[in-house]
């Protein structure tokens, strides 16, 4: 094979399925023996925007193939969790195994990519590890002058969820070597189908860029959320506030929410704080902040559910963001899943994106319905994800009823 992706999950399905598309000849490489069934068979175990039919075209031109072995091939690209650890520090286990299954079958000339979020040394981390099964080989190191007989380099997956097909292809792609000759072998594979610019630049630069892109959102959004938290102590509405501060024409505040979920903008600004643990102050009360609205958020409904204690309630949302089937770190549903441990059965769930509820909600009592049943039913309505699906909703259509309007929505 041409490429070898190792992780068929949200990064790396989508990546070999756009590779087989523009023409590479790729085998994707997943631990699941389900998953390499199921795309084997041109189906996809994922739900994103036009992925499914990208699947179905790069298997039947034989393109795209799947198992759950490494193959010898020209590219290995690593798309794997890098979950968060114990005491909020970075876990990459996943990385590195990847790396001791991938250096066996490696040859001169090859080019190890990794894409997954990782904390800052990693790469040097993926070529001690080759270094030390191959020693064969000359392994490139960081700082190196000349090329080894084989390129590492790190590129940054920068993909939104719900938009990854396209934004695989548009997007900027930052390529960080591990030498500058490995970052330009890399920069020949991102280039053949990435319409963006491909700006190379050194492995641990692109490492810290992609933990300080998310970190600058989260911040951002923990800005937003905490002038909610203000505005609610000082009786005036955020929404308002926002909308109009938005007019200076230097200001551009985001939206406040539940909470900040998704398992990026959540995650990875501790692994900026991990690698910098003093300097790194705002970064982690930014993560404080929204993780704290989440628990804001459940109290304020608490309160109104109190005052009603008979009141069916209507909760709108479960998802992460709207229009997404992904409740991955959902604040949404922790919120939900609290709630309902004391007042499950009053509850009546309108997720258009779920085809059942959690463990939690339904033994708890709570009801999965529709918009209709839903407000026809409850006397308190909870807004926790603005998915398009509710949005023509206005205060109007609520009159009489309890609102609680954690994104804004009803607003418009
Ligand atoms: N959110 C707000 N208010 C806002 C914007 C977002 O509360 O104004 C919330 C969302 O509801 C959600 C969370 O923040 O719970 C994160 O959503 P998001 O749309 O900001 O980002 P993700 O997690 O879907 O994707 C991010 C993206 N990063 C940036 O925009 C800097 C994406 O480009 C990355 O590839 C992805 O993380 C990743 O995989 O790292």
């Amino acid at each position: 094979h041409q490429i070898a992706v190792i992780g068929l999950g949200y990064i790396g399905l989508p990546t070999a399925a756009v590779l087989a598309s523009y023409g590479w000849n790729v085998c994707g490489v997943d631990v699941s023996e389900k998953v390499v069934k199921t795309v084997n068979a041109g189906g996809v175990h994922i739900e994103e925007r036009d992925l499914d039919q990208l699947v179905q075209t790069a298997t039947d031109t034989g393109r795209l193939t799947a198992s759950t072995s490494v193959p010898t091939a020209h590219y290995y690209m690593i798309a794997v969790p890098t979950p968060l650890g114990e005491d909020n520090t970075p876990d990459i286990a996943y990385v590195e195994a990847a790396a001791r299954s991938i250096a066996p079958q490696i040859l001169p000339g090859a080019c190890v990519i990794v894409e997954s979020t990782s904390p800052v040394g990693t790469m040097e981390k993926v070529a001690d590890i080759i270094a030390e099964l191959r020693p064969d080989l000359k392994v490139p190191r960081f700082g190196d002058h000349e090329g080894g007989d084989i390129a590492l380099a790190y590129c940054p997956e920068r993909v939104l969820p719900g938009k990854i097909v396209h934004e695989l292809v548009a997007n900027d792609r930052v390529i960080g070597g591990v030498t500058p000759a490995c970052a330009e072998r890399a920069v020949n594979l991102y280039a053949s189908f990435v319409k963006g610019d491909c700006l190379s630049t050194n492995s641990r630069i692109a490492e810290t860029v992609k933990l300080v892109e998310n970190s600058f959102r989260d911040v951002n959004i923990a800005f937003a959320n905490e002038l909610s938290m203000i505005a609610d102590e000082i009786g005036v509405d955020v929404w308002d506030v926002i909308r109009l501060a938005n007019r200076h024409p230097r200001v551009n505040i985001l939206q406040p929410g539940p909470g900040v979920g998704g398992h990026c903008i959540a995650v990875d600004p501790w692994f900026l704080v991990a690698g910098a643990p003093k300097a790194a102050r705002l970064v982690r009360t930014a993560r404080e902040v929204n993780d704290h609205k989440a628990i804001h958020t459940e109290q304020r409904i608490r309160g109104l559910l109190q005052v009603a204690p008979q009141a069916k309630v209507a909760v709108l949302g479960l998802a992460f963001k709207p229009d997404i089937d992904d409740f991955r770190e959902s604040p949404a549903l922790e919120i939900a899943e609290a709630l309902a441990k004391d007042c499950g059965d009053r509850m009546l769930i309108v997720e258009p994106f779920a085809e059942e509820l959690t463990e939690e909600l339904s033994s708890a009592g709570a009801k999965l319905t529709t918009l209709d049943e839903a407000l026809a039913k409850a006397e308190i309505v909870v807004v926790l994800v603005d998915h398009t699906a509710f949005k023509h909703l206005t205060q109007a259509d609520l009159s009489g009823k309890i609102t609680f309007d954690t994104r804004g929505m009803l607003k418009q």
